[in-house]
């Protein structure tokens, strides 16, 4: 017979049961927090998180009767979520002492931690010439952290590194990971994509990285998060995800008491199950991106989870992290949300900041299965196999992404136009991934003109991944092309477009007279209409990046610009319901090369009617009087979900516009359809002249005409490669073609 006090005075994270902690009559509930009264109150009551997050809002707890009376006397909300937990852990108890569904295969019943190392040593019997066990390390009791190296014929090869269960109750993540190394291998021969990607990268998988504890939740106590630490005190276990040397210590995301779920230890570093794990990741360079599998709340989350800052390589882990979320969704139907961790809330100490931050490693925390507090933890074991195919493709995208050598982007952008006659400096960002990146090599090859060959210059570096790019002077109404190309220290090599130069960049050089520019810092007068609209109208202002569509940032890196709904601290908003409407003053497009151009942005695929509203763009040259339409976004499409686009528009090419100073612009989003999340913006609202004057290229001091002092700077400029005049046919060296070019428009220039 058990002893039930344990449970009932409320603290089983303290006491010591002799026989299993019983949760008999303990319910799940969801609470609403709304003050640091509320949260202060919760814990002199002594409740237990179900799930780790409390602050103000709404905060999940395993609560006894007792305690849900004291919550209702200190007039906290609450919403009953699962009646009493005790039937569920009984359920799943008598489901495994029947033994599961004999023969009928691995992933039909959760496995204890034996189970586990038998498992993983039958794949390995099953495929030596793929497999190999690992030993990261033991347990604080004593037990093996163990794992599998997956990887067909080949060396030098990118690792990824998956684990399991930092988190004892959390009995979905080693499955998850155990089923990925199955598929990995049973799937080699059969499957060319797998052979392919087994072939490329090392799988370094770890289903249990926190034996001790998950032992535990197997016996003492089915919740037990943490690992079996002695505090000393009366209290036991560290939250191993808390106790990583990356942001540890702060108040903010992990707590300094013993008695606590996200207790970080007495530093970092503490627990032998990090210090092994972090042993093992540094004796493996190559490991370039991981996954640390949890549960539960279907979530793909990147760093930083410490703090709000944004890390170098955001886009990356966002876009790498939005392909994962979509792979998984592919497969079942289930939403898993991509985010940044903290903006789920803060944790320091965690291993993807450690990962990260440290090391250097594209690094993911994935929350399994299920979606909401019920059923939580107590995943009923016919989720496995559905769970774990879900994941099982965001592991290969990872792997894929992990093959790669690096990606480019370009902070600022790559130009369309280039000032005439001026070098042009563009940042470059080379992200190394698959091995480290040979900095010197990182080269521009470009040519003017659109045949022959190109002239190589070197980035300079400016620390870290960060280069700046510099285009030549281009002669006026010249077109440049170029690409980037750069190699890892393996020699492996990438380019810019990544198939060049098949394809490349351009741009055009004019001159340029900028005759209107608004970045939005200042109010110049914009207006905004709303027509029949609930909710999220045109604003100016700095994004507030609420990830659910909305724009992170500005385009231009003034810090403002027009955007829809941008509350500033209700996330849950969007244009809603009607029309908003923002439109310039009159501006002045009456130069006959006048261009139109702005930086827009707009999505509608986040939410339940995707891919259904559009952003609608119109310009007048009578002041408004009358509009015609100059694009039309979406409804579907690529530029539907997200993304700074840049657009240019030649005035005197726009259908039924003529040049005049009574021009305006005006942009259009709108909700019209039911229960969709649209969000627009728009930044950097030009109108410039593009022009060319100079006729003369070969006056190359600008006397007006062409004679002995710009012969004897040709002369001196010999042999050279200056990048542009007296370069005058633009083929990368100063010589005899120029020099007769020079001699044939001897004279004044006309
Ligand atoms: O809190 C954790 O350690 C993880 N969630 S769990 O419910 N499985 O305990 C999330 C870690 C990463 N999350 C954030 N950075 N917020
Ligand atoms: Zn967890």
């Amino acid at each position: 017979m058990w002893i039930i006090t344990a449970a009932f005075v409320g603290v089983p994270a303290i006491a010591q049961p002799v026989g299993p902690v019983r949760y008999d009559g303990h319910a799940v509930v969801q609470a609403v927090l709304t003050s640091q009264a509320d949260i202060d109150a919760m814990s002199a009551i002594g409740a237990r998180l179900w799930g780790e997050a409390v602050g103000v809002g709404p905060v999940d707890y395993v609560v006894s009767h007792q305690e849900r009376e004291a919550m209702t006397a200190a007039g906290i909300a609450f919403e009953v979520v699962i009646g009493d937990v005790q039937p569920l852990i009984d359920a799943e108890r008598q489901r495994l002492a029947e033994g599961g569904v004999a023969g009928a295969g691995w992933f039909l019943a959760f496995t204890d931690y034996d189970a586990i190392n038998a498992r993983l040593d039958e794949l390995v019997q099953q495929r030596p010439d793929l497999a190999s066990i690992v030993v990261v390390g033991e347990s604080l009791e004593g037990r093996a952290i163990r794992g599998i190296r997956i990887t067909g014929p080949g060396q030098d090869k990118p690792a990824v590194l998956i684990n399991g269960c930092q988190h004892a109750r959390e009995w979905i993540s080693p499955m998850v990971t155990m089923y990925a190394a199955d598929r990995l291998i049973s799937d080699y021969d059969a499957d060319a994509q797998v052979q392919a990607i087994v072939d490329a990268v090392e799988f370094l998988i770890v289903p249990m990285v926190n034996p001790d504890g998950y032992v535990y939740s197997w016996g003492p106590d089915r919740l037990w998060r943490k690992n079996r630490r002695n505090n000393g005190d009366g209290t036991f276990g560290v939250d191993l995800n808390r106790n990583w040397d990356f942001g540890w210590g702060l108040d903010s995301g992990s707590s300094p008491n013993t008695n606590d779920e996200t207790y970080r230890g007495t530093a970092p570093f503490s627990e032998p199950e990090t210090q092994v794990m972090r042993d093992y990741v540094t004796a493996h360079p190559q490991i370039v991106a991981h996954i640390d599998f949890h549960s539960y709340s279907q979530l793909v989350l990147w760093p930083w989870g410490y703090t709000s800052s944004l890390a170098p390589d955001v886009a990356v882990l966002d876009e790498l992290g939005a392909t994962m979320a979509a792979s998984i969704l592919s497969v079942h139907g289930e939403t898993y949300v991509n985010q940044q961790g903290i903006d789920l809330y803060a944790a320091s100490g965690v291993i993807i900041d450690w990962a990260y931050g440290a090391q250097g490693i594209f690094s993911y925390t994935i929350e399994l299965r299920s979606d909401g507090p019920d059923p939580g933890f107590l995943l009923p074991p016919d989720q496995i196999i559905p769970t774990a195919e879900e994941n099982f493709p965001a592991v290969l995208d990872l792997a894929q992404f992990a093959t790669t050598p690096m990606l480019y982007s370009f902070p600022s952008g790559l130009p369309d136009l280039v000032e005439a006659a001026t070098p042009t400096a563009v940042p470059v960002q080379i992200t190394s991934i698959a091995a480290a990146l040979d900095s010197s090599s990182a080269t521009i090859l470009w040519r003017i003109g659109t045949s022959g060959s190109f002239t190589a210059s070197p980035l300079s570096a400016l620390g870290g991944s960060s280069f700046e790019a510099t285009l030549p002077s281009v002669p006026c109404g010249d077109v440049l092309q170029y690409y980037f190309e750069a190699q890892t220290i393996l020699g492996d090599v990438e380019r810019s477009p990544q198939d060049a130069p098949a394809s490349l960049h351009e741009a055009q050089s004019f001159e340029i007279s900028v005759t209107f520019l608004d970045d939005f810092e200042a109010d110049l007068g914009w207006i905004v209409d709303n027509v029949g609209l609930a909710d999220g109208p045109w604003g100016r202002g700095v994004p507030v990046n609420c990830n659910r569509g909305d724009p992170p940032a500005d385009a231009d890196g003034s810090g403002t610009c027009y955007l829809t709904d941008n509350h500033p601290f209700n996330c849950n908003s969007d244009v809603d319901g009607g029309t908003t409407i923002l439109s310039s003053l009159g501006l002045d497009a009456s130069d006959p090369e006048a261009y139109i151009s702005y930086d827009r942005w707009y999505s509608n695929t986040e939410g339940d009617d995707p891919a259904n509203d559009v952003f609608v763009i119109e310009v007048s040259d009578n002041l408004g009087a009358t509009w015609v339409p100059l694009e039309t976004v979406g409804p579907s499409g690529p530029e539907v979900s997200g993304g700074w686009i840049h657009k240019a528009f030649r005035v005197a090419d726009i259908p039924g516009i003529t040049n005049t100073s009574l021009f305006r612009i005006r942009f259009t989003a709108s909700d019209l359809g039911a229960g969709s999340i649209v969000e627009a913006a728009v930044d950097h609202v030009m109108i410039r002249s593009l022009f060319c004057t100079t006729s003369c290229p070969a006056d190359l001091d600008g006397s007006g005409d062409v004679g002995v002092t710009d012969l004897l700077a040709l002369l001196a400029a010999w042999g050279t490669n200056p990048g542009g005049p007296p370069d005058l046919d633009g083929n990368g060296t100063v010589n005899v073609n120029d020099l007769l070019a020079l001699l044939g428009a001897w004279g004044s220039c006309e």
